[in-house]
């Protein structure tokens, strides 16, 4: 792995300079080149700095309550990745066990697996009104202002993931809490809107559960799931205990499809 050695912190109380500020960009750089090294993509010189300069340009200068998503557009269109037919993979409340899983098998992509998705997990950033600078700390949180910077770009790029997702589509779910399909997440209020067939023919739900007490493949919140999918599109659910889950990441032998 690629070791950075910088840690971004969260929000005190309004942006402020810190002295990480002048390393986001290398930090964004070298976690592309990183990237882009680990995948064999063949690439230009220059695709990292003009990933900056469309991610920069988004928000450098905005008020950090006042970033659109669509501020990410350019971003999204100088990258513009490609779909993996059948392999994506979604989550909501299952970001621990999904990224030890597609760590350990390569069978399946969530976003963090993309170019865009990989460089910004983990990070926080926001500029303010007139300045040239990026600030790691200070920065509104997740919903505190719902056009921050952070918030928007993950509204952006996951819309655009999920426009073009295709084939059999597998979503994994929180089944120990109440509402494994949360209204307010970004799986149910952007991405499950822009599924569509005939490009995707299938949404598989993995409800991850932990033993007699979490919510099954009956929950209401699953029911309205269903109910504003596409109709077109074939939905399963699947519950599987999270043990079953953890076996098969830590065995190297047992294929994907042994998993649930
Ligand atoms: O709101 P969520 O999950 O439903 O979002 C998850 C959903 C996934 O399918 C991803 O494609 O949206 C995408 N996504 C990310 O890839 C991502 N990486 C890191 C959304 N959010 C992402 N993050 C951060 O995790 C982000 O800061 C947000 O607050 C959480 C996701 O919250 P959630 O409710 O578990």
């Amino acid at each position: 792995g690629v070791c950075l050695g910088i840690a971004f912190g969260h929000r005190s109380s309004g942006p402020k300079n810190d002295r990480f500020a002048g390393n986001f960009k290398t930090v964004i750089i070298s976690k592309c080149k990183a990237y882009l090294g680990l995948n064999e993509e063949q690439s230009s010189e220059n695709t990292c700095e003009k990933v900056w300069d469309a991610f920069s340009g988004a928000y450098v200068g905005r008020d950090p309550c006042d970033v659109p998503m669509e501020a990410y557009d350019s971003l999204i269109h100088a990258v513009n990745p490609k779909a993996a037919c059948n392999r994506m993979l979604f989550w909501s409340q299952t970001k621990d066990i999904v990224h030890q899983f597609t760590e350990a098998k390569k069978c399946l992509l969530t976003l963090e697996d993309t170019l865009l998705g990989f460089i910004m997990d983990n990070l926080t950033w926001c500029s303010k009104n007139g300045s040239k600078e990026t600030f790691s700390t200070g920065c509104p949180g997740w919903s505190e202002c719902e056009k921050n910077p952070v918030r928007s770009f993950w509204n952006r790029v996951s819309a655009a993931f999920a426009e073009s997702a295709c084939g059999e589509v597998t979503v994994m779910l929180n089944g120990s809490v109440d509402t494994p399909f949360r209204a307010n997440s970004i799986f149910a209020s952007i991405e499950v809107k822009k599924f569509s067939s005939p490009k995707m023919r299938a949404l598989n739900v993995i409800l991850v559960t932990r033993g007699n007490d979490t919510a099954n493949c009956e929950n209401d919140s699953l029911q309205n799931l269903q109910a504003v999918l596409d109709p077109t599109l074939k939905y399963t659910c699947t519950e599987v205990h999270r043990s079953k889950i953890m076996d098969c990441i830590s065995d190297p032998d047992k294929p994907c499809g042994a998993c649930w």
